[in-house]
């Protein structure tokens, strides 16, 4: 097994739409924070955002937006590999091998296949379903430690714990059991037109996020329109989830706790504080925004960065799955 001196991290994230501050402060961020600490790899997972209806021009433009967003955010790729799921074609292999070491029971259970599929059973695709088996793969293939993400995906992580240790238990020790990476502050931030659901970037109410692309003006006003809680006292509380999470969002993005931010609005009601949220939103985006702007004029960069990534991420996986396929009895007859 690979004993790199640094810990592995893995993460993943779909190209499926604008990203959303949400998938700022649950995740991209915190790989940027870490990305000196660990030995981190980054993927793009095309193969994800099929189990939803998109099409060809869709997908292939969201990739390369996906990899500008995150390069944008701060991922070097000097120090970290970035690259796209469907461009090593082990991860959809291991994918079908594990499987067979995954129970049926255990895909049911899953919450997100039962939030995305709704009553509407029928006509999702069966790739859904099995979705968080490709995830897995992901994530085993690399001998991944670590796998910073946001709450909604802690279900996600522990099924790969249990298959890793299924498969180490059947055919002898061959993955690393990974841990999810999940923070305390930012890890599920809520819909602003809804405190009680997560944002969301498939929320059909663009009101409901804040776009990492959005412009002043629209981070203004979602913002000033983003609903409260009763009353008029800026604080954290149970029964104040709206204000919680704004002053959460603010907390994260201004780098000042939770309690002095609560203490700088004592008397001054929702108002003043949400323009000031705002401003601190804008400001905190901008130095991204400018890059991103930058990034986007110039596809040659993304497409570089992500060739360079495949070859090193696709290295790794092909000598993997050679241990793999040995483990499994499935060694090559092919000359
Ligand atoms: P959707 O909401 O449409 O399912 P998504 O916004 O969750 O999509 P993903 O690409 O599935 O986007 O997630 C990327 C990362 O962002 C994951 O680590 C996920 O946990 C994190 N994330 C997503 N939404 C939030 C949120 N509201 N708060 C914190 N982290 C989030
Ligand atoms: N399912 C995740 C995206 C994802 C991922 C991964 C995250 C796919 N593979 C591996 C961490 C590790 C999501 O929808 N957010």
């Amino acid at each position: 097994m690979n004993q790199p001196s640094r810990k592995r991290v893995f993460s993943g994230i779909q190209p499926s739409g604008v990203s959303h501050i949400g998938n700022y402060l649950g995740a991209i961020r915190n790989w940027v924070l870490q990305q000196e600490q660990y030995d981190n790899i980054f993927c793009i997972v095309n193969l994800h955002a099929l189990t939803l209806p998109t099409t060809a021009e869709t997908l292939h433009a969201n990739t390369i937006t996906m990899a500008n967003t995150i390069l944008a955010a701060g991922i070097d790729p000097e120090r970290s590999i970035l690259f796209v799921q469907g461009d090593v074609p082990e991860h959809a292999e291991l994918s079908w091998l594990l499987s067979s070491v995954t129970m049926y029971g255990e895909l049911r259970r899953m919450t997100q296949f039962k939030d995305k599929s709704g009553s509407d059973e029928e006509s999702v695709s069966a790739a859904l379903f099995s979705y968080p088996v490709l995830q897995v793969a992901d994530i085993i293939l690399y001998d991944t430690d670590l796998v910073p993400v946001g709450e909604d995906q802690k279900q996600h992580i522990e099924l790969a714990r249990d298959v890793a240790q299924r498969f180490n238990s059947r055919y002898g020790e061959t993955f690393v059991v990974p841990a999810p990476d999940i923070k305390k502050d930012g890890a599920r931030v809520m819909s602003l037109d809804d405190p009680t659901k997560k944002m969301s970037k498939s929320d059909r109410n663009p009101a409901s996020f804040i776009a990492l692309t959005d412009t002043p003006a629209e981070i203004t006003k979602k913002i000033k329109r983003a609903v409260t809680d009763s009353g008029s006292d800026v604080i954290a509380a149970p029964d104040k989830p709206a204000l919680t999470n704004l002053l959460g969002i603010y907390s994260l993005f201004a780098g000042i706790s939770v309690a002095e931010i609560e203490e700088r609005y004592t008397g001054k009601g929702y108002g003043a504080f949400k323009t000031d949220l705002a401003e601190v939103v804008v400001e905190a985006l901008t130095p991204f925004q400018q890059r991103f702007a930058e990034l986007q004029a110039d596809p040659a960069i993304a497409r570089n960065v992500l060739a360079d990534g495949a070859a090193r991420a696709g290295a790794q996986a092909a000598a993997k799955m050679q241990i793999v396929q040995e483990r499994m009895g499935l060694s090559q007859h092919r000359t």
